[in-house]
């Protein structure tokens, strides 16, 4: 097991190489991507730490893996601390290798600046999975650097996807905007709840029953999943974009993470909700939106880049002369600074 400051690729031999060093040694773009469709961990490893890193052979990497994608299902999970999430992820992780399928977990930390730490416990659970050679496991943390999560998450979903995995598990750590963000970059979003949480209430007002594609019961033992479940009818009765004709009317399962009860009706769902994404075009549109905002955080990415090299540029400070003077305002100075770029 390698541990590397940016994440954690459980089952990757050898110790990672220290950072410094690597961000320098020359990298073999091609033979890493055909190792990593080989399924070797340590060379996913290795693209994934490319894309965390900003690496320069990021451009490199990225249309190598181009001709590769496209395959995975992207499956994300969100909901409330404790909810059941990592416990559902590695029961999922547990059920699509016992159908023979490939598994990639990318579990991201919006929050933090740092990896590893946090996810800790996330990780000692997925031990189980550890030397399987069907599952790769990754913690990631978005940085403050390139738009953070909408930069680095995607170019990582690329690399597992690439790497052949059958479906992607995406689960986010840390609580805010984070649910909306990771259900734009999902196939299918799984929305989880638990009883007695006032879950279904507050999960209604934060707009995030509006991303779920599939919610989830979890702690089905528990007194209150019957109301759990009633609630959530209820708010699902009230409308929403699920009414539209054609329109995926998000299933509501129970589970049992912890035992797994309930599990492989869960991936029934998910495989449901994969054929429906494809029959109804409503697949290609997600991917066509998520690609669009890809574009744009790269784009603004290299905007913002260029902008460094021109706040504290002659070019602006006789902008902002001009200003001062009255001869020009903020705008037409803007515009004569972008025109520049
Ligand atoms: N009773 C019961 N407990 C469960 C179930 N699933 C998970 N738990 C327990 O709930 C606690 C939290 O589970 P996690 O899987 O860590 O929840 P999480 O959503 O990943 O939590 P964060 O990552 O901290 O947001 C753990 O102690 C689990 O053992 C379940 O189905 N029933
Ligand atoms: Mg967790």
């Amino acid at each position: 097991m390698t541990e590397s400051p940016q994440g954690t690729a459980v089952q990757t031999p050898g110790p990672a190489a220290p950072r410094g060093r690597r961000g320098r040694r020359a990298v073999d773009v091609p033979d890493l991507v055909a190792r990593a469709r080989d399924g070797e961990a340590r060379a996913v490893a290795r693209l994934i730490s490319l894309v965390e890193d900003a690496s320069p052979a990021v451009r490199e990497v990225a249309a190598a893996l181009a001709p590769h994608t496209g395959r995975a299902q992207v499956v994300g999970l969100t909901g409330s601390p404790g909810v059941g999430k990592s416990t559902t992820t590695t029961a999922l992780v547990r059920a699509y290798r016992a159908r023979g399928l490939r598994v990639g977990v990318l579990a991201v930390d919006p929050s933090s600046p740092f990896s590893g730490g946090a996810l800790l416990g996330d990780r000692v659970r997925m031990q189980d999975h550890a030397g399987d050679a069907g599952v790769y496991i990754r913690s990631m943390a978005s940085r403050g650097h390139l738009g953070g999560l909408a930069w680095a998450t995607p170019q990582a979903l690329r690399v597992l996807d690439a790497a052949g995995c059958d479906v992607v598990l995406v689960e986010t750590v840390g609580v805010g905007q984070s649910e909306l963000e990771i259900a734009s970059l999902a196939d299918t979003t799984l929305v989880l709840l638990a009883p007695g949480m006032g879950d279904g209430i507050q999960a209604a007002k934060a707009g995030i029953l509006e991303v779920a594609d599939v919610l989830v019961v979890n702690k089905a033992d528990r007194d209150g999943a019957d109301q759990t479940v009633r609630d959530l009818r209820y708010t699902l009765s009230l409308g929403g974009r699920h009414e539209l004709a054609g329109a995926w009317r998000p299933p509501i399962r129970r589970t049992v993470a912890a035992s797994d009860t309930g599990i492989d009706a869960l991936v029934d769902t998910i495989a449901e909700h994969r054929d429906w994404l494809a029959s109804s075009g409503e697949g290609h549109r997600r991917r066509a939106v998520r690609a669009a905002r890809e574009i744009e955080a790269i784009a603004l990415a290299g905007l913002r880049e260029r902008m460094g090299d021109v706040r504290g540029s002659a070019a602006l400070g006789t902008l902002a002369e001009q200003v001062v003077a009255g001869e020009t305002d903020p705008f037409r100075a803007a515009d004569a600074l972008l025109a520049q770029l």
